[in-house]
């Protein structure tokens, strides 16, 4: 776990290190609030059976890019790009594949824009590319989200036809709120 460890931390230091000049840039802070983790071993399990994959050390490396993540919570949709293009620059976080679902949302409803990115690990007798992924969406966004994920898979609750609809126009809903505040922030005036 130790490369995964060391990726986190500088993953963790580069994404302050950019929140804090984007500050600068920007007339307000467009940065909500950063969360980071490791994936506990038991979504890493669960993750491999979904992709009916056997529970070995290849599959991990193959095929669970987020074992180290990073939430980024914006004020307005149009952080959100502005923040890509800032990471896209980066020479430390190097983004290996990208997943636009603010344009293109999942069936769910789920809105939130992915990053598949590489963080340089130097250890003592070692260095890696570990991958990492950046989630990066508006508040309204990780509004739906959170409560979506809690819904399903935390309570006992059926998900039928009719939640499933009621949790796309949810998700429409909130995308309007979305527009409207960003069309105030930049509005001329
Ligand atoms: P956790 O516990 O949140 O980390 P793939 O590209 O197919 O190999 P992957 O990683 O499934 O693989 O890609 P995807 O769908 O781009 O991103 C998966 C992550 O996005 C999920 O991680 C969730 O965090 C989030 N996500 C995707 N779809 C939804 C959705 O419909 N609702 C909510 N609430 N979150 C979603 P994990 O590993 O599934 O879980």
């Amino acid at each position: 776990m130790i490369k995964y460890i060391a990726a986190l931390k500088v993953l963790e230091t580069q994404l302050d290190i950019l929140s804090d000049d984007f500050k600068y840039i920007k007339d307000y802070n467009p940065i909500e609030h950063i969360k980071t983790r490791i994936k506990s071993a038991d979504s890493i399990i669960d993750k491999l059976e979904r992709k009916n994959l056997d529970f070995t050390i290849d599959n991990i490396e193959n095929n669970i890019f987020d074992i180290v993540g990073a939430r980024i919570i914006c004020s307005f949709e149009t952080d959100v790009y502005d923040l890509i293009d800032v990471i896209k620059k980066s020479s430390i976080i190097k983004v290996i594949k990208e997943k636009d679902y603010i344009k293109n949302p999942k069936d769910s409803g789920y809105r939130s824009y992915h990053l598949i990115v590489e963080i340089p690990v130097e250890l003592i007798n070692d260095t890696y590319k570990v991958k990492a992924e950046i989630q990066i969406r508006t508040m309204a966004m990780d509004l739906w989200a959170s409560l979506e994920h809690k819904i399903k898979y935390k309570s006992k609750k059926i998900i039928d036809d009719y939640v499933n609809i009621t949790f796309k126009q949810s998700s429409e809903l909130l995308y309007e709120l979305d527009n409207t505040m960003d069309n105030i922030l930049n509005k001329e005036s």
